[in-house]
């Protein structure tokens, strides 16, 4: 690779302008003088992908050649984001690269703006997937996400009248520079059809799937660069085709639109991303997305291991498999199929090997949440894997009688088919039994998981479960994000924080510095600036960079509680209005995040949102003490811009119902203050930062469900609080829609008579709490100094800390340093 072209490597400024230049001519085929500001992005992304490819290759020769152990994150959503930045940073040559394009004439930030970001994800999980793979390559561990390659990713939202209205996500339209279609690696997947069995040429019992149609998964890999390494990890997304054979077989019948109909119905498999709440049960669809992925990954897998000369017996020592969530938990019956019958293992080697192999990473705490699949559909759509899964359950229940003999009301509870009423697939309960590992993804998660909706598992299989808190990468969520705020770190205590986000606590003592404070303060500031700069362009309202920016942004959603925040605001303005001299802290309340498009309830919430912030902007009473904002289409990168600009963090879930979240995390560490329940990690965020600068309020996990079981009565919240009775009577009269006293009324109704995230109850702490916020911002020095504190306390809430954990306590892999031969 000596030869290799200078052209494509070299990172000085002189060869990036050249190598831009050529790009844009010969690849995106443009003269300067027609070219767009997309045609220079791409020139550039192909510029910095040429740079990452001596990395890339590298890293797979060097895998390959010392059959390294590889992790394997098994995940339905890879929420990346924009990649250039990204790679700009963790390549090292973000400033190269920026100045060449400034010398060019060109608006660096125009060329990032450009990148339509792959928004394969719904949220949390998705995102948290994304922040692994960056952390897995960052510690050079071997690994491999998998996927779909979807078509069209998340919605995109626009607000029409205040509504949600959903738009299709073409992110692929123009092109996508950071994949690598790999049809050499294609794989075929059955789907379908009947099972019969026959005795082998060893006479051996065996059992044969005869599907009833096949698809064609064809690999696109994106290259997973590690921060200031020479790994470069791969995601491997998967793309569904129909296969050609298929086609022709019908066509040469004469059915030529039968064989197109063919190939749409293989293609739809991987069109397009589902929001999290459709009713999973009957979405045929959804499960054919699922074992495409996950059939398509094993075979890889199995590939992979052939091509380094191992032995199927090795799979587990090979490969460890991470599922997220039970999205990928096919992968246990997939994985027995594939040891059983395509590689002729006799049942307990397949069964060691597999649950060797998997571990379970569980996302959620709410029953209804869980997976299910009615037994009819999975049947008819992977008949083989019915049967494995009946098998596997017999041999489980066996235990399960053995370990509790006469508890029929446990084996019920326990049986990974749900006979209680229609039949169906517990996706859970499967994870669980073909697992060696469970995991929550916070403390109090964890211990929940173990009391409740996974009980039963943790009373049969203890030693399997243990917690792997969530974490955030600093790269993207301050190094890219907040420019400003990095410099000035690095400024005091160098660079290696990047790294080891722990040692940030080195800045501890600047926090009594009063002029590292000014500086702190200054950056906030100016980064405030920015965003209402944007929010002025884009939306026409005028909102004060020194009011306290008051923010709340993830997924609409019930049991986040959005609505406590906006029965906050309508509070104050209710106040305002009838005390019109009355001073308080000026606050600019930030929203933003997507509703699932069947959601109802979670629309509704944005209504009311937006239509309290058209009464409220516009009220002159108001002395511009109250804004009140909803930023459409929140996106990985909407929230780049929001978080660095943040005074509060709004974390305000019902206690026990956010299994940790991770947007919090990202709040803290560029220096917003959290105003929140004890809920997810809501929890070790505060023990991190310390109780003094965090805004606690709210019930308990465990006041929640006593007061629960003690009968909870809304209604008496709303007759003994007259500043809530005021503010929900304020709602229903229609004062915020024209008059509709209709409007509102299924929300507040629900709230009123049943309230199941118990909203009324936290109200008044909730005040008191904000209240005690408003008051401390006022001392500016003394708040600068508590989000100092917040952000350099956050270290170990990097996601390097969770996966060097998963990497010593789950998957036992080490890290595998490449190093480059030139
Ligand atoms: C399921 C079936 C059919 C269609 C969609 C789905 C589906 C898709 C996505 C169900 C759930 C999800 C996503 C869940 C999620 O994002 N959970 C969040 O995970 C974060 C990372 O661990 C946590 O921080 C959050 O607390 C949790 O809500």
């Amino acid at each position: 690779s000596t030869a290799l072209d200078k052209e494509r490597t070299a990172t000085d400024i002189e060869s990036i302008k050249r190598a831009f230049l050529n790009n844009l001519f010969y690849v995106q085929g443009k003269p300067v003088s027609l070219a767009t500001q997309h045609d220079y992005y791409m020139a550039l992304a192909y510029l910095v992908r040429d740079r990452m490819l001596h990395r890339w290759n590298g890293t797979a020769e060097s895998y390959t050649q010392h059959r390294a152990r590889t992790v394997c994150y098994l995940s339905a959503e890879f929420l990346m984001g924009p990649h250039l930045g990204n790679n700009l940073i963790n390549m090292g040559i973000y400033e190269p690269v920026r100045q060449a394009m400034e010398e060019l004439g060109l608006n660096f930030d125009t060329l990032l703006a450009q990148e339509e970001e792959p928004g394969l994800g719904n949220g949390g999980l998705g995102r948290l997937a994304a922040c692994y793979l960056d952390s897995l390559a960052s510690l050079e561990v071997p690994s491999v996400g998998y996927g779909i390659r979807y078509e069209f990713g998340i919605f995109e939202q626009d607000l029409r009248d205040g509504w949600q209205v959903e738009r299709t996500d073409k992110w692929l339209r123009y092109g996508n520079p950071w994949e690598v279609v790999r049809p050499e690696w294609s794989v075929e997947v059955k789907l379908g059809g009947y099972t019969e069995t026959y005795t082998d040429d060893q006479d051996r019992y065996r059992v044969r799937w005869v599907p009833d149609r096949e698809v064609l998964g064809v690999p696109y890999d994106t290259p997973i660069l590690g921060y200031q390494v020479n790994t470069a990890n791969t995601l491997r997304l998967w793309k569904a085709e129909a296969i050609e054979s298929f086609d022709f077989a019908v066509f040469n019948q004469g059915n030529y639109y039968g064989a197109v109909e063919q190939k749409v119905a293989s293609e739809n498999i991987s069109k397009v991303l589902y929001p999290n709440d459709e009713k999973t049960a009957g979405k045929q669809l959804r499960l054919e997305q699922q074992f495409f992925f996950v059939s398509c990954s094993l075979q890889d897998m199995f590939r992979i291991l052939k091509g380094q000369g191992m032995a199927v017996e090795q799979f587990h020592e090979k490969f460890a498999i991470q599922l997220n969530d039970t999205h990928p938990a096919i992968a246990a019956p997939e994985l027995m199929r594939l040891l059983l019958d395509e590689h002729g293992l006799d049942w307990s080697l397949a069964w060691e090997i597999t649950q060797k192999t998997l571990a379970y990473t569980n996302h959620t705490l709410l029953p209804e949440a869980l997976e299910k699949w009615p037994v009819s559909l999975f049947g008819q759509l992977l008949p083989r894997h019915l049967q494995i899964i009946y098998e596997i359950n017999n041999r489980f229940l066996d235990l399960v009688r053995m370990k509790f003999p006469k508890d029929a009301a446990r084996l019920a509870r326990m049986s990974l088919i749900d006979e209680s009423g229609d039949r169906y697939v517990r996706m859970a309960n499967l994870a669980c039994v073909s697992s060696h590992t469970i995991n929550g993804v916070a403390a109090l998660h964890s211990e929940l998981l173990k009391e409740t909706v996974l009980r039963d598992f943790y009373e049969l299989f203890p030693e399997k479960f243990c917690n792997k808190t969530n974490g955030v990468t600093p790269r993207r969520w301050m190094v890219l994000s907040n420019p400003r705020l990095s410099t000035l770190i690095t400024s005091r205590i160098g660079d290696r924080w990047i790294k080891h986000l722990d040692e940030l606590k080195a800045i501890e003592p600047l926090a009594d510095d009063a002029g590292f404070r000014a500086e702190w303060r200054a950056i906030k500031q100016s980064v405030k600036r920015e965003l209402a700069g944007r929010i002025h362009r884009q939306h026409g309202i005028l909102v004060d960079p020194a009011s306290l920016f008051d923010v709340q942004v993830k997924r609409i959603h019930e049991y986040k509680r959005q609505h406590l925040n906006v029965l906050h605001i309508v509070t104050l303005y209710s106040q305002l209005k009838q005390n019109p001299s009355l001073d308080i802290t000026p606050r600019t309340f930030i929203f933003s995040g997507k509703a699932a498009p069947g959601y109802h309830m979670a629309k509704l919430m944005i209504k009311l949102v937006t239509a309290v912030g058209d009464m409220v902007n516009r009220d002159p009473d108001l002395r511009n003490q109250l804004k009140v904002i909803f930023l459409p289409n929140y996106n990985v990168t909407n929230s780049q811009r929001i978080y660095p600009a943040s005074d509060l963090s709004e974390q305000i879930s019902t206690a026990g119902f956010e299994a940790s979240g991770t947007g919090n995390m990202k709040f803290a560490m560029n220096g917003a203050l959290t105003i929140g329940t004890l809920d997810g990690a809501n929890v070790e965020i505060r023990d991190a930062v310390g109780a003094e600068n965090f805004f606690l309020f709210g019930l308990t996990a465990p006041e929640v469900v006593a007061l629960k079981a003690d009968g909870y009565d809304p209604y008496s919240y709303y007759q003994r609080h007259p500043m809530l009775k005021d503010a929900i009577d304020l709602i229903a009269s229609g004062h915020f829609s024209h008059g509709d006293g209709d409007l509102f009324k299924p929300l507040l109704d629900k709230l009123l008579y049943h309230d199941p995230f118990m909203l009324l109850a936290d109200y008044q702490a909730y005040i008191d709490c904000q209240e005690t916020v408003g008051r401390a911002y006022s001392d500016a020095d003394s708040w600068t100094r508590m989000a100092i504190l917040n952000s350099v306390r956050m270290g170990s809430f990097s996601s390097d800390r969770s996966i060097a954990e998963y990497c010593s306590d789950i998957w036992k892999v080490n890290p595998f340093p490449v190093g480059l031969v030139d």
